[in-house]
C-alpha cells in the first residue's frame, strides 16, 4: 500500500471549507449590513483529525487507502442559529445555490428525525467544486446546521463519547437523552419570545451601523476634506454616544453628511 500523503491530500478539503466558511460569512454580514435578523449566528468549520479519518474508516470497515474517497465529512461546515426556525431559513438559502456554486447530494435532518443518543441537526451533503493549481476537482463536504443549544448539547455529548471510546454507560445516556430534550425545550421556550430577542438585537445592529457611520464621516471629513475643527465633532460624539440617546446620534450623523455633501467627500 502506497503512504498516504496526508498533508497534501488534506489540502483541498480545507480549501473547500475554507471558501463556504467565506460564502457563508458574507450571507451573514449582508443580513446584518441590511438590519435583518440573520438566520446565521455563527459559522465554524474543520478538516478532520487524521485520527478521527482513521477511526471513523476502522468503524466503519472501510480500508484507509479508501477513506478519503468514501468518508463524506472530511470537510465540514457548522452554522449555528438562534431560532430553530431559522435553521430551515439556513436550509432554503443553500438549497437556492443548488446547482449554482455547490450541488446538494443528501439531507438527512435529524430534528424531526431525533438520534437515539438525543442528537439534533440537520445535515447537508454537498459537492463543493474547488480550483487547485491542478486544475477544478469535486470536494464532499458536509454543512451541519443546529441551534446553539442544540451545539451545546452535541458538543459536550461529543467529548464524552470520545472519552468512553463507544462504552458508554447506560445511565450517562439516559441522563445526555434527558438533556438533550431539555436543551429543545429551552429552543421551544426561546421562539415564544422570539420577536423579544430580535427587537434587541436590531435595536444593537441600528447602534452599530450608526456608529460606524459617524466614525467614517468624521474619518473622511478630518483625513480627506481637511476639515479642521474635528476635534470638537470626535468629543461631540463620545458625550451623545455616553449619554445613549440614539436619535440625537442620528441627528448628529445628519449634520456630517451635510458637511460631507458640502465638501463632497467621498465615502469610502
Ligand atoms: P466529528 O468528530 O464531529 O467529525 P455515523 O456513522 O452516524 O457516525 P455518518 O454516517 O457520517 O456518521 O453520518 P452522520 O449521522 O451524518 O454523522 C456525521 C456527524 O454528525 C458526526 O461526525 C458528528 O459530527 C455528528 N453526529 C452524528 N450523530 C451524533 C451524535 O449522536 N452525537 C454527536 N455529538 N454528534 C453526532 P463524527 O465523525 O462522528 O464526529
Amino acid at each position: 500500500m502506497d503512504v498516504i500523503n496526508w498533508k497534501e491530500e488534506l489540502l483541498p478539503y480545507q480549501q473547500a471549507v475554507d471558501e463556504m466558511i467565506v460564502k457563508f460569512k458574507s450571507i451573514q454580514r449582508e443580513f446584518k449590513k441590511k438590519e435583518i435578523h440573520s438566520p446565521i449566528e455563527q459559522i465554524n468549520g474543520r478538516v478532520k483529525t487524521i485520527s478521527s479519518i482513521l477511526e471513523k474508516a476502522a468503524k466503519k470497515n472501510i480500508p484507509v487507502s479508501k477513506a478519503l474517497e468514501k468518508l463524506e465529512d472530511i470537510a465540514g461546515v457548522r452554522i449555528i442559529c438562534r431560532f430553530v426556525e431559522d435553521i430551515d431559513k439556513v436550509v432554503s438559502i443553500i438549497k437556492e445555490r443548488n446547482n449554482i456554486d455547490m450541488q446538494i447530494l443528501e439531507e438527512e435532518d435529524y430534528i424531526t428525525n431525533t438520534k437515539k443518543s438525543g442528537y439534533r441537526s440537520y445535515h447537508i451533503t454537498v459537492k463543493y467544486p474547488i480550483f487547485t493549481i491542478s486544475g477544478k476537482r469535486d470536494i464532499i463536504g458536509e454543512i451541519q446546521i443546529r441551534t446553539l443549544a442544540m451545539n451545546f448539547w452535541a458538543t459536550i455529548e461529543h467529548s464524552l463519547r470520545y472519552k468512553y471510546n463507544g462504552n458508554m454507560p447506560e445511565e450517562l445516556k439516559t441522563r445526555l437523552q434527558v438533556c438533550a430534550e431539555a436543551a429543545f425545550k429551552l429552543d421551544t421556550e426561546m421562539t415564544t419570545i422570539r420577536d423579544e430577542i430580535l427587537e434587541a438585537q436590531r435595536i444593537i445592529q441600528t447602534k452599530n451601523n450608526l456608529v460606524n457611520e459617524i466614525i467614517n464621516n468624521i474619518h473622511n471629513l478630518h483625513f480627506i476634506a481637511n476639515v479642521e475643527n474635528m476635534n470638537e465633532f470626535n468629543k461631540e460624539f463620545i458625550n451623545l454616544y455616553q449619554e445613549g440617546n440614539i436619535e440625537k446620534l442620528f441627528e448628529f450623523n445628519r449634520q456630517l453628511e451635510t458637511m460631507a455633501r458640502l465638501y463632497k467627500v467621498q465615502y469610502s
